[in-house]
């Protein structure tokens, strides 16, 4: 069995048999397992049932399924395969016989199907290499790519499932070990955009509401052979010549930059929120751009889990969350399922004061451990972050409603309401107004901050 490799060329090899039961279009892929229920007083050990997500249910105003607007992701749940650098494949599908046939594409992707149906996510999200397999020429490429693009829509039509986002995979082939929009070869930039194009176009026919860039080898391994300004210009224009794309098509999804600090490149130009924000600024493209936080990007760029997510959307740049969790100790994208309440709690404060997240969602960018081989994993990994998102929603929902953080949050600015602080505030205090105040006012004293104060009252909530 080889493991998935979306730089194998070629569609043209036979099938292996004894996987045309998946074959037939009314195939079942996951017998014995049926719709995932909600049961809210289903005992510990019952993990294949809902035991807070009521999609149904609303929570300030709004139902569980508006606020949360889950999605699977394709590549982690339907192309990983456990494979690492020290080991073989473990997660072996009985409908996926290892190949980058179209057949073997279109038994994942109705596999995909059911999946979201029977556990009840209404969105998914795919990079344009794991549904389809890359052929010899680019045209060949974009003909498998319309192919499954068909069968993805017809699929979405019979199921309701929505694409939450799609992207272009610019980081597997080899022809992208050195970057593609801030590679150092024009010819590799060019064939990048052309990728990018293609996968806009077929963003737009499958009704995608956002399309991500993730910046896998957007980076440099050593200042020596790389020239920093050069390759960020060229990436600046690479996301400004996709804009204007989107536009010209009547592409109506908001475009999304998915920061991360390393991993593959020892230095990514999308480090972190901030960075990206900077960049987009820096360059004019903060309008046409928001930003897609994925939390383990976040702590491997050395911040709180939820830093990213609450700066993004300080500055009105939050798009979506790739909600997954690294492994507090240990130092690379495990891309766990969240299961941390305290944690998802924070997230979704954030969502909550911005309003929510839409068009964007929280896409399950998690893969089950190489260890958890059983079908049923799948589900259980969706269904346990799920319910750490619907419980989040409802601790986040209570903080918001009783208040008191915030008036504590309030009252710790106070001194900025009026006075000197409301002229700071405002942006019309001068350094020699400040000076006569501190003058005439002596030394001020220092309130405590209070950590432990609002961690207990956290807590209370969690
Ligand atoms: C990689 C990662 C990607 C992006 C989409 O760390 O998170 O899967 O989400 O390319
Ligand atoms: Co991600």
């Amino acid at each position: 069995m080889s493991s998935f490799a979306p730089e194998s060329k070629g569609s043209g090899s036979t099938d292996s048999s004894g996987y045309q039961e998946f074959d037939k279009a009314d195939a079942t892929f996951f017998a014995g397992i049926g719709k995932i229920p909600f049961k809210p007083d289903a005992g510990p050990a019952e993990t294949m049932v809902y035991k807070h997500y009521n999609p149904t249910q609303v929570v300030m105003g709004r139902t569980m399924e508006e606020w949360l607007r889950f999605s699977v992701c394709f590549w982690h749940t339907f192309r990983g395969t456990g494979a690492d650098p020290f080991g073989f494949p473990t997660l072996i599908r009985p409908w996926d016989d290892g190949s980058n046939t179209m057949s073997n594409a279109r038994r994942r992707l109705r596999a995909g199907f059911e999946f979201f149906t029977k556990l009840g996510v209404k969105y998914w999200t795919f990079h344009d290499r794991d549904i389809a397999p890359e052929g010899a020429t680019l045209e060949e490429t974009n003909r498998n790519l319309d192919e499954i693009a068909d069968l993805a829509l017809e699929l979405q039509k019979k199921t309701g499932v929505k694409l939450l986002w799609a992207t272009s995979n610019l980081f597997a082939h080899p022809r992208y070990m050195n970057g593609a929009g801030s590679n150092p070869d024009a010819s590799i930039f060019a064939y990048a955009a052309a990728q990018v194009k293609k996968c806009l176009e077929v963003a737009k026919r499958l009704g995608a509401e956002n399309f991500v860039f993730w910046g896998g080898r957007e980076g440099y391994h050593t200042l020596l052979n790389t020239d920093i300004l050069q390759e960020q210009n060229h990436l600046a224009n690479f996301f400004r010549m996709a804009s204007e794309y989107k536009k010209k098509i009547g592409f109506t999804g908001t475009l999304l930059i998915e920061p991360k600090p390393k991993e593959p490149s020892k230095h990514q130009y999308d480090y972190d929120a901030m960075t990206v924000i900077a960049f987009l600024k820096t360059y004019g493209l903060d309008k046409e751009f928001k930003l897609n936080i994925e939390p383990n990007h976040t702590t491997l760029a050395g911040h709180g889990y939820e830093h990213d997510v609450a700066m993004a959307s300080a500055f009105g740049m939050l798009g979506s969350v790739d909600s997954n969790t690294g492994s507090p100790d240990l130092g690379w994208d495990t891309d766990q399922f969240p299961m941390d309440i305290k944690n998802s709690t924070q997230v979704m404060r954030v969502v909550l004061e911005q309003g929510g997240l839409a068009p964007g969602g929280l896409n399950f960018d998690c893969k089950v451990r190489r260890e958890s081989t059983n079908l049923k994993d799948m589900f259980i990994s969706h269904i346990g972050a799920m319910d750490s998102f619907a419980r989040a929603l409802k601790c986040a929902a209570k903080i918001k409603e009783e208040g008191v953080f915030a008036k504590h949050v309030e009252e710790r600015y106070s001194s900025y309401r009026s006075g000197i602080g409301q002229k700071i505030d405002q942006g019309t205090a001068t350094f020699e107004e400040l000076e006569k105040y501190t003058m005439e006012n002596g030394e001020p004293t220092a309130a405590s901050g209070q950590q432990e104060h609002y961690e207990t009252m956290m807590n209370y909530y969690v």
